[in-house]
């Protein structure tokens, strides 16, 4: 071969390359609508340039306040909405209006339509309600829970009308022009652990996959649920073997995560730890990684922010970093955002200032969408 034959070779190669690599960098979902292929695509570039920083219930209420209009505790504090919101759908499943920390479900879907317009992410969780016993997520009184849900067993048909009222909720997220609202959704999370009923000691390896398959099949499938990108979330975790001992898969999981809070010694390297881990394999799968929740004493440690979180996370390539709600009653835990004067404000808005932090004014202009 001359030459030319070898460099036309040669580019026909880097061609064939490029096309495996862009076939791998779409959602798991080969039907996701224009606007989901668009986010999965600019968050996957986004994540080598920048962490988004995202607060759970952020719109809803704060501390002192409840629904008002344009309120946010974060941007009481720094200025500056986040870029990535959290929304909780425990209760959705029992058909009722507001969830369980007592937030309409209608105001959050006018709350996700905000979030869209103005380019941020939408992240939804759902401690839903134990089919079985008909008590809380957090009741691991029976191993059968998730047995009696699948396909087969005897709670099989709640648990649909279960999927069905969250399907209902999904399928009403439209933006103006009647496009779907693309979100992500982070169901059974921390389930390296034992506290919900999906738990690790409460159900079988396969169950949990098989649980895990099913909804993205009955979603997908049978409700045409094509705006919605699935976030797999462990708890902290210490090997890699741990983290993917229940993964369902490849094909049914676009964004790698972990909760994690700092509950003492030990967090600092438990998050890095973590965080290697996601980035190193979300890299691999040419997936998002994420650290999905996350909390820390900041009304005590007020240079939490950039004195522990940030320095831990800076070396990794993280879409988001989300932080649970600032419960506006006693819940059983405190702030985990900054609020209006609150005692570490002032170092966050350092961490905002910061190259590595991305929130909402910076994020809007990226077009995540398009
Ligand atoms: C927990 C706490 C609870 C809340 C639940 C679901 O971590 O914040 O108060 O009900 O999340 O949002």
């Amino acid at each position: 071969m001359n030459k030319k034959g070898w460099w036309l070779m040669l580019l026909i190669a880097i061609c064939g390359i490029q096309t495996v690599r862009a076939q791998g960098e779409t959602p798991t979902d080969a039907k996701a609508t224009p606007e989901t292929l668009s986010l999965y695509k600019n968050l996957l570039k986004l994540q080598h340039e920048g962490m988004m920083f995202g607060h759970q219930d952020d719109l809803a209420y704060g501390i002192g306040w409840v629904y008002e209009e344009g309120r946010s505790d974060v941007k009481d504090a720094c200025g500056d909405y986040p870029a990535v919101y959290g929304w909780e759908l425990g209760h959705l499943e029992l058909g009722d209006a507001y969830s369980l920390d007592s937030v309409h479900f209608d105001k959050i879907q006018g709350w996700i339509k905000t979030v869209y317009e103005r380019g941020g992410v939408n992240t939804i969780s759902w401690h839903l309600r134990n089919p079985l016993t008909g008590e809380t997520s957090w009741d691991t009184s029976s191993k059968e829970v998730v047995r009696s849900i699948l396909p087969g067993g005897e709670k099989h048909a709640l648990f649909l009308t279960y999927l069905d009222r969250l399907a209902d909720f999904l399928n009403q997220l439209k933006a103006e022009d009647g496009s779907f609202i693309p979100v992500l959704f982070r169901p059974f999370h921390e389930h390296t652990g034992s506290w919900f009923w999906w738990g690790k000691d409460l159900c079988t390896v396969d169950e949990y996959k098989a649980l895990w398959r099913f909804i993205v099949d009955y979603l997908q499938k049978e409700k045409s649920i094509h705006h919605v990108l699935y976030t797999y979330s462990t708890d902290r975790f210490e090997t890699e073997a741990e983290y993917f001992e229940r993964y369902p898969g490849d094909d049914v999981v676009d964004i790698l995560a972990f909760d994690l809070y700092d509950r003492g010694a030990g967090y600092s390297e438990a998050l890095k730890y973590c965080a290697s881990v996601v980035t190193a394999e979300a890299k691999k799968r040419s997936k998002i990684a994420a650290v999905s929740e996350t909390g820390g004493p900041i009304a005590q440690n007020t240079e939490w922010w950039t004195k522990t979180v940030l320095p831990s996370l800076r070396p990794y390539d993280l879409s988001y970093v989300l932080v649970w709600r600032n419960p506006w009653q006693p819940a059983s835990h405190g702030a985990f955002a900054p609020y209006k004067n609150s005692p570490d404000s002032e170092d966050f808005v350092r961490f905002y200032n910061d190259r590595k932090t991305l929130f909402q004014k910076e994020v809007s202009k990226l077009k995540l969408y398009e």
